[in-house]
């Protein structure tokens, strides 16, 4: 590598999971040398995904599930093999599954869902008063609220957006009732929620990869290579715990990347 090295501009999601995988990314690519910056929590899932295509961005975290379902809605990519050929007609290429699954689910607090007997998404049609609150961008997203509502014919009327690191705490006072999780958050258990079973299969796997563009391959193949060395390695237990790390015990997030490269890839 040249001795300033590459430039490779890394993007992260605004929530703690996709900037622990941002900051991961970043160290990795300056372990080879590359002149890495991550550019952190830059917004939603449109944001990261335009930034990327304009070649504003090199990489970042992204979910399978969420290519099919919001950035590639409407369109058939049943398997792996057509999901890369969409994104090469973009320019763009994904790696492997790291190796968890961070999917979408609806959950309440234990001992509510318990008193009213709700166990399933089903069940909810039963509740019409519930009040729901729902991250912003599960509000309006192709797999989202309105998506959800009609497949499962849900009658609930109060139904807001907000910011999902609040919708814990909503959930805590009582402000709502219930909310959409991310199944690998560590305030699931801390807080005893209960995660309503998808039992009409509304949401699909969440896969996380990274999404990279094309002419990093070309530029920096050494960043990509080292990339890979991630592929497979994070189970859902341990984002699960990353997580917990960053957001219950405040660990700054480039730290809770560096241990967890340390101690899985031996890079220091
Ligand atoms: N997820 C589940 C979403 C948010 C919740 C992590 C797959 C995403 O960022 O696409």
């Amino acid at each position: 590598a040249p001795p300033e090295g590459t430039a490779v501009r890394v993007g992260s999601k605004k929530f703690t999971e996709s900037v622990i995988l941002g900051d991961m990314v970043t160290q990795l690519a300056r372990s080879t040398g590359a002149r890495a910056e991550h550019r952190r929590e830059l917004g939603g899932t449109q944001v990261l995904w335009q930034a990327l295509r304009r070649g504003e961005l090199d990489l970042y975290p992204e979910y399978t599930g969420t290519l099919r379902q919001e950035l590639f809605a409407g369109r058939a990519l049943p398997d792996d093999e057509s999901l890369r050929q969409a994104l090469a007609a973009e320019g763009l290429r994904m790696s492997a599954p790291l190796g968890f699954n961070d999917t979408y689910a609806l959950g309440m607090k234990e001992a509510e869902a318990e008193r009213l007997g709700i166990r399933t998404l089903s069940d909810l049609r039963e509740h019409p008063e519930l009040r729901f609150g729902f991250s912003n961008e599960f509000m309006d997203r192709g797999d989202g609220w309105p998506a959800l509502r009609s497949r499962y014919a849900l009658p609930q009327r109060e139904v807001r957006g907000l910011d999902h690191d609040l919708a814990y705490r909503g959930l805590e006072s009582g402000a709502i009732q219930v909310t959409d999780l991310y199944s690998t958050d560590a305030e699931i258990a801390y807080y005893g929620l209960r995660v309503l079973e998808d039992d009409l299969r509304h949401f699909p796997a969440y896969d996380a990869v990274l999404l990279y563009r094309e002419d990093l391959a070309g530029r920096a193949p050494e960043v990509v290579t080292a990339l890979g060395r991630l592929e497979g390695r994070i189970s859902e237990r341990e984002m699960v715990e990353l997580n917990a790390r960053a957001k219950l015990q405040r660990v700054p997030e480039p730290q809770v990347a560096a241990a967890f490269l340390e101690r899985e890839l031996g890079l220091t």
